[in-house]
Protein backbone atom coordinates (compact mmCIF):
# COMPACT_ATOMS: atom_id res chain seq x y z
CA UNK A 1 0.00 0.00 0.00
CA UNK A 2 1.46 3.64 -1.03
CA UNK A 3 1.33 6.48 1.80
CA UNK A 4 0.81 9.56 1.70
CA UNK A 5 0.64 13.00 4.18
CA UNK A 6 -1.09 15.81 3.99
CA UNK A 7 1.02 18.97 2.94
CA UNK A 8 -0.68 22.80 3.27
CA UNK A 9 0.23 25.03 0.92
CA UNK A 10 -1.52 27.82 1.34
CA UNK A 11 -3.31 28.06 4.95
CA UNK A 12 -3.01 26.65 8.16
CA UNK A 13 -4.59 23.35 9.14
CA UNK A 14 -4.01 21.30 11.84
CA UNK A 15 -3.79 18.07 11.21
CA UNK A 16 0.03 17.90 9.60
CA UNK A 17 3.38 18.55 10.66
CA UNK A 18 4.02 20.73 7.96
CA UNK A 19 3.49 24.58 8.28
CA UNK A 20 2.73 26.74 4.83
CA UNK A 21 4.91 29.19 6.18
CA UNK A 22 7.73 26.77 4.96
CA UNK A 23 9.06 26.61 1.53
CA UNK A 24 6.59 24.39 -0.12
CA UNK A 25 10.21 22.55 -1.73
CA UNK A 26 11.48 21.86 1.85
CA UNK A 27 8.52 20.62 2.26
CA UNK A 28 7.93 18.02 -0.27
CA UNK A 29 11.85 17.05 0.39
CA UNK A 30 10.76 15.93 3.98
CA UNK A 31 7.75 14.25 3.07
CA UNK A 32 9.71 12.23 0.34
CA UNK A 33 12.92 11.84 2.94
CA UNK A 34 10.06 10.38 5.58
CA UNK A 35 9.37 7.53 2.75
CA UNK A 36 6.28 8.87 1.66
CA UNK A 37 4.97 7.86 -1.60
CA UNK A 38 2.75 10.81 -1.80
CA UNK A 39 1.49 14.30 -0.74
CA UNK A 40 -2.14 15.20 -0.15
CA UNK A 41 -1.95 19.23 -0.70
CA UNK A 42 -4.04 21.04 0.79
CA UNK A 43 -5.18 24.27 -1.42
CA UNK A 44 -7.08 26.78 -0.26
CA UNK A 45 -7.40 28.85 -3.48
CA UNK A 46 -6.49 26.67 -6.88
CA UNK A 47 -6.05 30.07 -8.88
CA UNK A 48 -3.20 30.96 -6.55
CA UNK A 49 -1.15 28.25 -6.80
CA UNK A 50 1.82 27.27 -9.28
CA UNK A 51 0.54 24.28 -11.21
CA UNK A 52 4.02 23.73 -13.17
CA UNK A 53 5.67 24.23 -10.47
CA UNK A 54 4.10 21.29 -8.31
CA UNK A 55 4.34 18.94 -10.69
CA UNK A 56 8.32 19.55 -11.24
CA UNK A 57 8.48 19.14 -7.52
CA UNK A 58 6.15 16.05 -7.57
CA UNK A 59 8.71 14.62 -10.14
CA UNK A 60 12.03 15.60 -8.49
CA UNK A 61 11.27 14.39 -5.64
CA UNK A 62 9.25 11.10 -7.22
CA UNK A 63 5.86 12.02 -5.14
CA UNK A 64 2.37 10.88 -6.21
CA UNK A 65 -0.54 13.70 -5.16
CA UNK A 66 -3.47 11.44 -4.40
CA UNK A 67 -5.59 14.12 -3.69
CA UNK A 68 -6.49 17.60 -3.13
CA UNK A 69 -8.03 18.85 -0.05
CA UNK A 70 -10.27 21.87 -0.01
CA UNK A 71 -11.39 22.30 3.22
CA UNK A 72 -9.39 25.53 3.56
CA UNK A 73 -11.36 27.43 1.47
CA UNK A 74 -14.36 26.68 4.01
CA UNK A 75 -12.42 27.02 6.82
CA UNK A 76 -11.02 30.74 5.37
CA UNK A 77 -13.05 32.04 2.87
CA UNK A 78 -16.33 30.79 3.93
CA UNK A 79 -15.90 29.27 0.10
CA UNK A 80 -18.94 26.80 0.64
CA UNK A 81 -21.14 29.53 0.09
CA UNK A 82 -20.56 29.48 -3.25
CA UNK A 83 -22.40 26.10 -3.36
CA UNK A 84 -25.07 27.17 -1.82
CA UNK A 85 -25.75 29.98 -4.04
CA UNK A 86 -25.65 27.14 -7.31
CA UNK A 87 -28.16 25.12 -4.44
CA UNK A 88 -30.20 28.13 -4.16
CA UNK A 89 -30.40 28.51 -8.29
CA UNK A 90 -31.36 24.94 -8.60
CA UNK A 91 -34.52 25.97 -6.55
CA UNK A 92 -35.57 28.50 -8.84
CA UNK A 93 -37.45 26.78 -11.15
CA UNK A 94 -39.73 24.91 -8.81
CA UNK A 95 -40.29 28.00 -6.66
CA UNK A 96 -40.84 30.56 -10.02
CA UNK A 97 -43.60 27.70 -10.60
CA UNK A 98 -45.78 27.18 -7.65
CA UNK A 99 -44.81 30.97 -6.25
CA UNK A 100 -43.36 29.94 -3.36
CA UNK A 101 -40.32 31.56 -1.26
CA UNK A 102 -37.17 30.12 -0.76
CA UNK A 103 -35.94 29.97 2.72
CA UNK A 104 -32.49 31.31 3.41
CA UNK A 105 -32.26 29.54 6.72
CA UNK A 106 -29.19 27.41 7.91
CA UNK A 107 -28.06 27.41 4.46
CA UNK A 108 -26.36 30.60 5.22
CA UNK A 109 -23.85 28.88 7.89
CA UNK A 110 -23.57 28.90 11.74
CA UNK A 111 -19.90 30.73 11.95
CA UNK A 112 -19.07 34.59 12.14
CA UNK A 113 -16.20 35.74 10.70
CA UNK A 114 -15.21 39.24 9.58
CA UNK A 115 -16.01 38.15 5.97
CA UNK A 116 -19.97 37.22 6.82
CA UNK A 117 -21.96 39.75 6.30
CA UNK A 118 -20.46 40.79 3.21
CA UNK A 119 -20.74 37.39 2.11
CA UNK A 120 -24.21 37.36 2.91
CA UNK A 121 -24.86 40.40 0.97
CA UNK A 122 -23.31 39.26 -1.83
CA UNK A 123 -24.37 35.88 -2.21
CA UNK A 124 -28.07 37.10 -1.13
CA UNK A 125 -27.62 39.98 -3.73
CA UNK A 126 -26.84 37.35 -6.15
CA UNK A 127 -29.71 34.56 -5.24
CA UNK A 128 -32.50 37.04 -5.70
CA UNK A 129 -30.76 38.69 -8.90
CA UNK A 130 -31.70 34.94 -10.63
CA UNK A 131 -35.19 35.87 -11.28
CA UNK A 132 -36.83 38.53 -9.93
CA UNK A 133 -39.72 36.76 -9.87
CA UNK A 134 -38.58 34.78 -7.26
CA UNK A 135 -39.01 35.71 -3.69
CA UNK A 136 -36.01 34.96 -1.28
CA UNK A 137 -36.31 35.75 2.79
CA UNK A 138 -33.99 35.62 5.33
CA UNK A 139 -34.73 34.27 8.53
CA UNK A 140 -33.68 35.19 11.73
CA UNK A 141 -32.71 31.94 14.10
CA UNK A 142 -31.83 31.74 17.80
CA UNK A 143 -28.68 32.23 18.78
CA UNK A 144 -28.22 27.78 19.82
CA UNK A 145 -28.44 27.50 16.33
CA UNK A 146 -26.66 30.31 14.58
CA UNK A 147 -24.08 33.17 15.10
CA UNK A 148 -25.40 34.42 11.69
CA UNK A 149 -28.48 36.85 11.78
CA UNK A 150 -30.18 36.35 15.23
CA UNK A 151 -32.80 39.20 15.43
CA UNK A 152 -35.29 40.96 12.86
CA UNK A 153 -32.57 44.64 12.99
CA UNK A 154 -30.03 42.21 11.44
CA UNK A 155 -32.33 40.43 9.25
CA UNK A 156 -33.66 43.99 7.97
CA UNK A 157 -29.70 44.98 7.66
CA UNK A 158 -29.01 42.85 5.23
CA UNK A 159 -32.30 42.81 3.02
CA UNK A 160 -32.24 46.95 3.31
CA UNK A 161 -28.07 47.21 2.65
CA UNK A 162 -29.24 44.61 -0.68
CA UNK A 163 -32.32 46.75 -1.08
CA UNK A 164 -34.06 44.36 -4.06
CA UNK A 165 -37.51 43.70 -3.66
CA UNK A 166 -38.26 39.72 -3.78
CA UNK A 167 -35.54 39.61 -0.57
CA UNK A 168 -37.66 40.10 2.29
CA UNK A 169 -38.19 38.43 6.16
CA UNK A 170 -39.21 34.94 7.58
CA UNK A 171 -40.50 35.70 11.06
CA UNK A 172 -40.47 32.50 13.28
CA UNK A 173 -42.07 32.87 16.38
CA UNK A 174 -39.54 30.83 18.08
CA UNK A 175 -36.63 32.27 17.60
CA UNK A 176 -38.46 35.43 18.05
CA UNK A 177 -38.91 34.32 21.41
CA UNK A 178 -35.66 33.47 22.22
CA UNK A 179 -34.29 36.93 20.61
CA UNK A 180 -36.61 39.73 20.52
CA UNK A 181 -36.85 41.93 23.71
CA UNK A 182 -40.72 42.14 21.95
CA UNK A 183 -42.45 40.06 19.78
CA UNK A 184 -44.93 42.22 18.98
CA UNK A 185 -42.30 45.05 18.28
CA UNK A 186 -40.03 43.19 15.80
CA UNK A 187 -43.38 41.91 14.25
CA UNK A 188 -44.03 45.85 13.23
CA UNK A 189 -40.46 46.26 12.75
CA UNK A 190 -40.40 43.81 9.64
CA UNK A 191 -43.97 45.34 8.77
CA UNK A 192 -43.96 45.83 4.64
CA UNK A 193 -40.51 42.79 4.45
CA UNK A 194 -43.10 40.38 5.98
CA UNK A 195 -43.01 37.65 3.56
CA UNK A 196 -43.42 34.27 5.66
CA UNK A 197 -43.95 33.28 9.22
CA UNK A 198 -43.01 30.08 10.91
CA UNK A 199 -44.75 29.23 14.02
CA UNK A 200 -44.29 27.20 17.10
CA UNK A 201 -44.51 27.96 21.03
CA UNK A 202 -42.21 29.16 22.87
CA UNK A 203 -40.86 25.68 23.73
CA UNK A 204 -40.94 24.54 20.20
CA UNK A 205 -44.38 22.93 20.92
CA UNK A 206 -47.54 22.99 18.44
CA UNK A 207 -49.05 26.19 19.55
CA UNK A 208 -51.26 26.80 22.32
CA UNK A 209 -48.43 24.54 24.67
CA UNK A 210 -45.83 27.50 25.46
CA UNK A 211 -46.24 30.89 26.85
CA UNK A 212 -46.24 32.93 23.38
CA UNK A 213 -49.16 35.72 23.01
CA UNK A 214 -50.63 34.01 19.41
CA UNK A 215 -53.70 36.43 19.78
CA UNK A 216 -51.38 39.81 19.86
CA UNK A 217 -48.88 38.08 17.15
CA UNK A 218 -52.40 37.70 15.13
CA UNK A 219 -53.48 41.28 15.73
CA UNK A 220 -50.62 42.28 14.50
CA UNK A 221 -49.83 40.52 11.53
CA UNK A 222 -53.51 41.80 10.39
CA UNK A 223 -52.32 45.49 11.64
CA UNK A 224 -49.34 45.43 9.26
CA UNK A 225 -51.73 43.48 6.35
CA UNK A 226 -49.71 40.10 5.85
CA UNK A 227 -51.76 38.27 3.81
CA UNK A 228 -49.15 35.35 3.35
CA UNK A 229 -49.07 31.85 5.09
CA UNK A 230 -48.52 30.46 8.94
CA UNK A 231 -46.52 27.51 8.68
CA UNK A 232 -46.17 25.36 11.62
CA UNK A 233 -42.61 24.48 12.19
CA UNK A 234 -42.48 22.90 15.67
CA UNK A 235 -41.76 19.88 17.33
CA UNK A 236 -44.37 16.83 17.51
CA UNK A 237 -45.30 17.89 20.81
CA UNK A 238 -47.50 17.40 23.01
CA UNK A 239 -48.12 14.57 20.64
CA UNK A 240 -48.12 14.00 16.95
CA UNK A 241 -51.73 14.95 16.79
CA UNK A 242 -52.24 17.94 18.43
CA UNK A 243 -49.03 19.00 16.36
CA UNK A 244 -50.61 17.70 12.86
CA UNK A 245 -54.46 18.02 13.53
CA UNK A 246 -55.26 21.09 16.50
CA UNK A 247 -52.61 23.46 15.28
CA UNK A 248 -54.35 23.44 11.47
CA UNK A 249 -57.47 24.55 13.71
CA UNK A 250 -55.20 27.07 15.67
CA UNK A 251 -53.68 28.62 12.78
CA UNK A 252 -56.94 29.39 11.29
CA UNK A 253 -58.51 30.63 14.02
CA UNK A 254 -56.21 32.81 14.56
C1 LIG B 1 -35.74 26.88 9.98
O1 LIG B 1 -36.87 27.52 9.49
C2 LIG B 1 -35.60 27.09 11.42
O2 LIG B 1 -36.41 27.72 12.04
C3 LIG B 1 -34.46 26.49 12.07
O3 LIG B 1 -34.64 26.54 13.45
C4 LIG B 1 -34.25 25.07 11.65
O4 LIG B 1 -33.30 24.48 12.43
MN1 LIG C 1 -38.24 28.54 11.13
Amino acid sequence: MKSSIVVPIQDVTTVSPFSPDDDIEVNFEKAAQAGYDGIELAITDPTHIDKRKITKLLERYKLEMPAIATGQAYKYENISLMKAIERMKQHIPLARELGAVIIIDLIRGEKKNKYSLEFLVDTLRICASFDHKVRFVLEPINRYETELINTVDEALNVINIIGRENIGILFDTFHANIEESSIKKSLQKVNGSLLYVHIADSNRWAPGYGHIDFSEISRVLSNIGYQGFITLESLPKPSYINCLQESAKYIKEL
